[in-house]
C-alpha cells in the first residue's frame, strides 16, 4: 500500500500542471464544459508521459455495459481522441479488436509487466455466489476464469482501481433486493479478500463520461483524488443536487410540478431524490450538456450507495 501511494505521489511530481488548473479544467462551471477542456497542451503532454508507465486496463463483470456506452457516447472530444490521447486503454472488451485466449493472455501480460503501476477500471459488480460461476470472464488453457478470479488477481497487482458505475462501486442493480448471484461492489470484495489496492469509486448508473475520464486523468497526473466517505472524488460528488438545483427556488416557494411534462416546478412530489443525492449533474448536465434528469423526469439518486433499493419506487416521494 505504501509503495503504491509513493508511486502515485512520484507521478504527481512529474506533471507540471497545477492542481488549481486541473480542478478548473475538470470541474466545469457551465453546461457543456467538460472533458473537452482537458485538451490543453500541458495536460496532454503530462498524460502521454504518465500513460507510458501507467496503462489503464478495463474489465467488465456483472453490469449492462451502460457505463462503457456512456463513455463511448462522448461527442467532443471524440471517443477516438479520448481512448488514444487521454486514457490509452490497453484492454477494453467492448472496443478492442482482439478476443478469446489471445486477449486474455495479453491482459495478464500487461498486468505483469506494469505490476503495481497500472490502473484497473472495473465495470459491473462481482458476482461471488456459486464460486463466481455467474460471470465467466474467459478461458485459459482450458480452464475457466471467472470475474472473481480476475478481480482478485488483477486487483491485487494494480497500482489503483477505478470502480466505474454504481454496480462496481456499491453493487448497484445486480445487488438489489433478490440478489441471487452474490453481486458485490469492488471495495466490499477487496475487504473480503484483504486486497489493499486503493479504490476510487465513480458511481452513476451509468457514470458520466466526464467523471470517468476526469478521475482517470486525476489519477495519472495528480495521484489519488480527494474522496468522500463513500470513496467518490469530492470534485464530482461533493455537492448536493437539491441545494444547487435550478428548481430549488420553486421548491422554496412551494411551486410543485404535478406531472412530468410540467416545464416548471419542483419535482419532489413526483419522486425526485435530489435532496439525498450528491453529484454535479445540475451543472455538468448529460448528453454533451443538452439536459439532465430533472429537466425531463426526476433524479433517482443513481450515484448513491443503496441505489436502486433506497430510491425505490422511483416515481414516488421518498
Ligand atoms: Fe451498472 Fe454499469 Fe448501471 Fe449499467 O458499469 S452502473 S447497470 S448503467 O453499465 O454496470
Ligand atoms: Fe430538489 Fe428535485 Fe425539487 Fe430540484 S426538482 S428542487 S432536486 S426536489
Ligand atoms: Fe443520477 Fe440524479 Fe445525476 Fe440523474 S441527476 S444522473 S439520477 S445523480
Amino acid at each position: 500500500m505504501k509503495d503504491k501511494e509513493m508511486l502515485l505521489d512520484g507521478q504527481q511530481k512529474k506533471t507540471g500542471v497545477s492542481r488549481r488548473t486541473f480542478l478548473k479544467t475538470v470541474t466545469g462551471t457551465a453546461a457543456g464544459i467538460g472533458i473537452s477542456q482537458m485538451f490543453n497542451p500541458a495536460l496532454i503532454s503530462a498524460l502521454e508521459k504518465a500513460l507510458e508507465t501507467h496503462p489503464v486496463l478495463w474489465i467488465q463483470g456483472q453490469g449492462c455495459s451502460g457505463c462503457s456506452v456512456s463513455l463511448l457516447n462522448n461527442v467532443d472530444p471524440s471517443i477516438a481522441d479520448v481512448l488514444l490521447k487521454v486514457i490509452s486503454l490497453q484492454y477494453h472488451p467492448t472496443v478492442m479488436a482482439s478476443e478469446g485466449e489471445t486477449a486474455l493472455e495479453n491482459l495478464y501480460h500487461i498486468a505483469e509487466k506494469y505490476k503495481g503501476k497500472f490502473s484497473l477500471a472495473i465495470e459491473g459488480a462481482i458476482p461471488m455466489a456459486a464460486n463466481g460461476k455467474y460471470c465467466n470472464f474467459g478461458e485459459l488453457d482450458h480452464k475457466e476464469i471467472t470475474m472473481v478470479d480476475i478481480a482478485k488477481d488483477l486487483g491485487a497487482k494494480a497500482g489503483s482501481v477505478l470502480a466505474v458505475g454504481t454496480c462496481a462501486a456499491y453493487g448497484g442493480i445486480p445487488a438489489a433486493e433478490g440478489n441471487q448471484t452474490g453481486a458485490t461492489g469492488v471495495m466490499d470484495f477487496f475487504h473480503i479478500y484483504h486486497i489493499k489496492t486503493p479504490v476510487v469509486n465513480i458511481p452513476g448508473c451509468p457514470s458520466h463520461p466526464d467523471w470517468i475520464v476526469g478521475s482517470i486523468v486525476h489519477l495519472l497526473t495528480k495521484g489519488l483524488p480527494e474522496l468522500d466517505d463513500d470513496g467518490r472524488p469530492v470534485v464530482f460528488f461533493g455537492e448536493n443536487i437539491h441545494d444547487n438545483c435550478p428548481r430549488v427556488k420553486e421548491y422554496d416557494a412551494g411551486e410543485m410540478s404535478e406531472k412530468l411534462s410540467d416545464a416548471k416546478g419542483c419535482r419532489m412530489d413526483l419522486g425526485c431524490k435530489g435532496p439525498d443525492t450528491y453529484a454535479d449533474c445540475y451543472k455538468r448536465k448529460w448528453n454533451s450538456g443538452m439536459n439532465w434528469c430533472v429537466d425531463n423526469a426526476v433524479c433517482i439518486g443513481c450515484v448513491e450507495p443503496g441505489f436502486p433499493d433506497l430510491s425505490s419506487p422511483f416515481y414516488e416521494p421518498a
